[in-house]
């Protein structure tokens, strides 16, 4: 049986696609060898259609950035190959598992965790179980979609084997922005699913795809990390974690084990999880870059409309102490959040560049479905279709249409007034990311660039300006 596993292109930057890749090694180790990954993110579509002709199975990881591509594909291979089985799965599956059966897109839509799941569907491909008896499905009888029982979220998430680094060819993803976030080719590592925080932007829906939040023990995590110096001889790892911090003491046992293995890394943790004791425990243990969600420059934004619970003074001191420290910061914040004042985007700018911080990310807030964001988009947004909507228009509030597109245009021109420079090509999107000029000095920073356009010749994102100023 040959199964591909194909992980969709959201038009983000992306990164090496653990779900696909978690996925492929349950399968192999069961007794499946022929899977095969395509990454549409970093790999041409004509790969895929070159692998259909003699595939059985094809599983799909679809984001709701994705989930549109999915039609123009899905009819595509059936034309190749009629009999091919089509699995959806992945966050877009998970929360909104309808969709895929409106647009005939899937046979079958794992919700939830999809090792067993995948799995236990190659049973039925083979005959050897019932479709009904697979728990963490939806599927179509007469015409009518059938949910069967949930799929209790992975316990002892050390007893799944370590993701299939060949799925991908790992090099792909040492390139563009990864490359220019994290230096030379830095491996993204899973410690922890899910999280326990409860944050307007990300819940309820992380809690539906990802379940109830779970970690890896040290001792799992040092023997894959040992198993890939030995493979790539790289000693620089990247977190896909949520957040890292948010248990101090497995935190401090990770730290514990990376400073063993003599490790650099980054990862993403919570302003209200961080202190000196903490931080120096991470400096000493390797990490030299964490990236901070602060989102918003108001304090009435981040108690009363996100929910985090940390205040400003603390994020800007915690800023501080990494850099005091020698490790850098990137610190995201949102704009155009449903329910935030006009006035208060000018708090975000203003405490974004007081920040002492390498890099910044300002993003137009979007909407995820099944979070809190997203009842009050559609609030202000009545019959909104997030698919194909472009949020630099959305309203909320008593806001005009146009008003994203004009707040964009005034963060572009203060951070470049203030000596910052845009540092990632794929800005034009929801996303700006600034680079603090000051902090790395312009020389250097004009010397990287033109060195990665030379190295990258980086026409992907000139012809997608080009189309767009064509547009
Ligand atoms: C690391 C991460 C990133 C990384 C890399 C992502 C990547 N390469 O896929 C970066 C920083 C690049 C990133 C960017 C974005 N991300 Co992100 N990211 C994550 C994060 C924190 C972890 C993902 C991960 O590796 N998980 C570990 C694996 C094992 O879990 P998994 O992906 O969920 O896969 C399991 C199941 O979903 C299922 N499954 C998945 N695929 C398939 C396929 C089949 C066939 C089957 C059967 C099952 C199955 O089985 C897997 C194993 O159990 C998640 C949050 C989370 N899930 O915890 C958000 C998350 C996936 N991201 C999200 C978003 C919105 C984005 C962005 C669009 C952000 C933006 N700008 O708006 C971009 C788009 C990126 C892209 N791929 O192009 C949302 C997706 C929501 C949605 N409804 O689609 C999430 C859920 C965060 C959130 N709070 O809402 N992200
Ligand atoms: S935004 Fe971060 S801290 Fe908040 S719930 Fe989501 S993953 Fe957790």
């Amino acid at each position: 049986m040959k199964i591909l596993l194909v992980n969709l292109k959201t038009g983000y930057f992306s990164g090496f696609p653990l779900s696909i890749a978690y996925i492929s090694s349950y399968l192999k180790d069961k007794g499946y060898k022929n899977v095969v990954g395509v990454d549409l993110g970093v790999e041409p579509e004509e790969k895929l259609y070159k692998e259909i002709s003699n595939t059985d199975v094809i599983g799909f990881s679809v984001m709701s950035k994705s989930f549109l591509g999915l039609k123009r594909i899905v009819k595509r291979i059936k034309e190749i190959n009629p009999e091919i089985k089509i699995v959806a799965g992945g966050p877009h599956a998970t929360l909104m598992p309808d969709d895929f059966f409106k647009n005939q897109l899937a046979e079958i839509v794992v919700i939830g965790e999809g090792e067993e799941t995948m799995f236990e569907l190659i049973q039925v491909f083979e005959g050897k179980m019932n479709l009904k008896d697979v728990k963490g499905i939806a599927y179509l009888e007469k015409g009518k979609m059938k949910v069967t029982k949930s799929r209790p979220w992975i316990q002892d998430l050390d007893s799944l084997p370590f993701p299939d680094r060949d799925i991908v060819d790992i090099e792909k993803y040492n390139q563009g922005i990864y490359q220019k976030m994290f230096g030379k080719l830095s491996i993204p590592i899973l410690g922890s699913r899910s999280c326990p925080y409860n944050c307007a932007n990300c819940m309820p829906a992380l809690r539906k795809i990802a379940g109830t939040y779970r970690q890896r023990s040290p001792e799992n995590l040092k023997e894959e990390l040992k198993e890939l110096i030995k493979r790539y001889g790289i000693r620089k790892f990247d977190f896909s974690d949520n957040e890292v911090s948010t248990d101090r003491e497995w935190l401090s046992k990770v730290c514990d084990v990376m400073k063993e293995l003599n490790i650099t890394w980054t990862g993403g943790c919570r302003i209200n999880t961080m202190d000196s004791e903490i931080l120096k425990k991470m400096r000493e243990s390797g990490c030299d870059l964490i990236f901070f969600g602060i989102e918003s420059g108001s304090q009435r934004v981040l108690n009363e409309v996100i929910g985090k619970n940390f205040t400003l003074q603390k994020a800007r001191d915690t800023v501080n102490e990494a850099q005091k420290l020698g490790i850098r910061t990137c610190c995201s914040f949102m704009i155009c959040i449903p329910g935030e004042k006009k006035e208060e985007i000018d708090d975000t700018i203003n405490f974004a560049l007081s920040l002492n911080s390498e890099k910044v990310f300002m993003n137009i807030a979007n909407s995820v479905p099944h979070t809190r964001f997203h009842f009050n988009f559609e609030k202000h947004n009545p019959g909104l279709d997030i698919y194909n909507y472009d949020f630099h228009g959305y309203r909320t509030e008593n806001w005009d249409e146009t008003y994203p597109e004009q707040v964009k245009k005034k963060i572009m021109k203060r951070f470049e007034k203030e000596g910052y420079i845009r540092y990632s090509r794929n800005w034009i999107d929801t996303t700006m990311v600034f680079y603090n000029l000051k902090k790395q000095g312009f020389l250097a920073t004009v010397f990287r660039e033109v060195a990665h356009f030379l190295k990258n010749r980086d026409m992907f994102h000139i012809n997608n300006a080009i189309k767009r100023l064509v547009k």
